[in-house]
């Protein structure tokens, strides 16, 4: 590695953290605006979410035609999706498109990870130190490092005494794992684990899931993309994407409920839910009812519903009870799609163990012991989940030359400004932070909706002759307060979710998505930008210059 102090900085005007779906199109839209950008990336190649998760099943939970990006009409009438819902390797092949057809890898150095970014009070800029030595200093800073991107390997004992393989859902080798013969367990049944069980029961010898906690789970529904079927929705594609923006998950498609579930009968009501597990998806399935969300029970019939469609499929009643959650109402984590889990467990080769009630204890060279009892096994998989929203962010050492540090202002749980900003951090952004709607979204539309923002913001300050901008600390508390409020008038709180950070040891519990909708946020965004950002705390104009004057490097 290079000696960090004779390492030379490079300047450009921002630094992109990520190259998943966020950065790639922050790489865009900053060079629209004629700044220079360098975007830094862990991993070797561009796609973030969908370049790390190549697990057998893998592919997104809302259709592909919506998650996607809008922002070129050229891109989403030449795309072609192969299915509804798209696998993870049709997904990275269009984030790789992406980035070759805008030319955006000429600005992204892989293979590196950024260890460190400071920022100095005097020259507003920020310094950002990467695992290679480098060093770049930078006006701005994107964090887009992803909601999803630091896995979870629990802290197990004797991990490192296990003879056979183990592998994590979000690490998985590119050149795939054959189960054929093997003895597998798989550890997590979260949206992971619910895709790849169906997968990996086909393969191997025995399949034994260790369940902790019993998760929802509805059909997907899953199909072939007819030619028919695409081109009818690319013919409205302009019009369906201004429809997704006034809709509270960024999708378009799904007509509003318009009753509390209570306002129809127990067959009428027995009646939708069948029509919407028929439909597949999350969304319609959570769209049945108004108050599915907030009221505990309306929520029960639907979990209820679930839970007969449980013990309906699943011929041991032992498992089938296993199956179905009990701790949390349906929708209060994200609702998996699945292709066949529930029908897994009716294959002689697959075994549920419950590990709420006998805990994993360790790891054996030969397997895993639990409480009750020892099992062989040849491979393990980790579906353990995520340092979710926070994990990434706080993985980077942000300080300032005033002495401030990210992770004691986050000690006891995050606070931003929309999501967006953070006060004491001048001139950085986060894309879909805490505080925004980020996970409870079409995350692709989320991106844009932030990035977009971002962007115009810098082009306005470089307009106005503006160097710096930082989140006020009374703003960004309020608005913390009325994320934790509207939180707290929904069923979200209620489950031991990711979203309250309940699935890693110690972390602080704070509720952080603002589940208002992403419609009403980007309302209230776009008032603040209409406004002149004047929420903000803004450094004092130095004379105006052109956007295409300002650009130092075409980088
Ligand atoms: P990411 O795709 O996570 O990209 C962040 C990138 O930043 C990563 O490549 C990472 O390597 C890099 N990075 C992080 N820290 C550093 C660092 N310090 N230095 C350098 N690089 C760094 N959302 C939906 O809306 N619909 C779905 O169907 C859906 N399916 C999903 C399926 C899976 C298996 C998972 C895990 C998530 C899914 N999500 C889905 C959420 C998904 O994360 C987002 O949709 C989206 O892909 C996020 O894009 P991003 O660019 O913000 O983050
Ligand atoms: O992770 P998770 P994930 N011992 O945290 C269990 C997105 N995504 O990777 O619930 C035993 O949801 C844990 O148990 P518990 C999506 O947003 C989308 O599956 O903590 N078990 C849980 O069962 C999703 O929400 C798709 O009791 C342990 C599981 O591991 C998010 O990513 C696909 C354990 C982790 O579930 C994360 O999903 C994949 C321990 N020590 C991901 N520690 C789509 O379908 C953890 N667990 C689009």
């Amino acid at each position: 590695m290079p000696d960090q102090a004779q390492a030379i900085a490079r300047h450009v005007d921002a630094i992109v953290v990520g190259a998943g779906f966020a950065g790639l199109y922050a790489i865009h839209r900053l060079r629209q605006v004629g700044m220079s950008v360098q975007a830094i990336e862990a991993g070797d190649g561009v796609g973030g979410t969908w370049y790390w998760n190549r697990y057998p099943g893998a592919r997104c939970d809302v259709e592909s035609l919506e998650y996607s990006f809008s922002f070129s009409e050229d891109l989403q009438q030449d795309w072609e999706w192969p299915e509804r819902f798209s696998a993870q390797p049709d997904i990275l092949r269009y984030a790789n498109h992406v980035a070759d057809r805008f030319d955006l890898r000429r600005s992204i150095q892989f293979g590196t990870r950024v260890t460190s970014a400071r920022f100095d009070e005097g020259a507003n800029r920020w310094t950002v130190e990467t695992s290679r030595g480098d060093r770049y200093t930078a006006s701005f800073c994107i964090m887009a490092t992803g909601n999803l991107s630091l896995p979870r390997v629990p802290d197990f004992k004797g991990l490192d005494s296990f003879k056979g393989r183990w592998f994590h859902s979000a690490l998985w080798p590119h050149e795939g794992v054959d189960f054929a013969g093997r003895r597998v367990g798989v550890i997590g049944t979260g949206s992971s684990g619910i895709q790849m069980i169906p997968l990996i029961a086909e393969q191997a010898s025995e399949l034994t899931v260790f369940q902790r906690t019993a998760n929802f789970s509805v059909p997907a529904v899953n199909r072939p993309l007819t030619p028919e079927a695409a081109g009818r929705h690319k013919a409205n594609y302009a019009q369906r994407r201004a429809e997704a923006r006034r809709t509270p998950f960024g999708i378009a498609g799904h007509a509003p409920p318009t009753k509390r579930a209570q306002e129809d009968s127990d067959e009428a009501r027995m009646r939708t839910y069948e029509e919407k597990w028929g439909t597949g998806g999350n969304i319609s399935f959570l769209y049945a009812y108004t108050d599915l969300l907030i009221s505990a029970e309306a929520n029960e019939t639907a979990s209820e519903f679930v839970r007969r469609k449980i013990r309906a499929t699943v011929r041991d009643p032992k498992t089938a009870e296993l199956l179905c959650p009990d701790d949390h109402p349906i929708g209060t984590k994200r609702l998996c799609l699945d292709n066949g889990y529930y029908e897994t467990f009716n294959r002689d080769n697959v075994s549920l163990v419950d590990v709420r009630s006998a805990p994993i204890v360790e790891l054996t060279p030969t397997g895993l012991r639990t409480t009750e009892r020892e099992f062989e096994l040849d491979d393990i998989v980790f579906a353990t989940g995520f340092d979710a929203m926070t994990g990434a962010i706080l993985d980077i050492n942000i300080t300032t030359s005033a002495g401030h540090s990210l992770a004691e202002k986050w000690r006891d749980g995050p606070r931003s400004y929309l999501g967006l900003a953070i006060a004491d951090f001048p001139n950085l952004f986060l894309i879909t932070g805490p505080g925004s709607p980020s996970v409870k979204t079409n995350m692709v539309a989320a991106i844009e909706q932030h990035v977009d923002w971002v962007v115009d913001c810098l082009a306005h300050l470089r307009r106005e002759g503006i160097d710096r901008i930082e989140a006020v600390d009374e703003t960004e508390q309020r608005w913390v307060a009325h994320v934790n409020e509207v939180g707290d008038s929904t069923l979200y709180p209620r489950a031991n979710s990711w979203y309250v950070g309940a699935n890693i040891p110690g972390k602080p519990r704070v509720f952080m998505p603002y589940v208002a909708g992403l419609d009403k946020y980007r309302d209230i965004c776009d008032r603040i930008a209409g406004e002149g950002y004047q929420t903000f705390k803004l450094g004092t104009p130095k004379g105006a210059t052109t956007e295409r004057e300002g650009a130092r490097v075409s980088g």
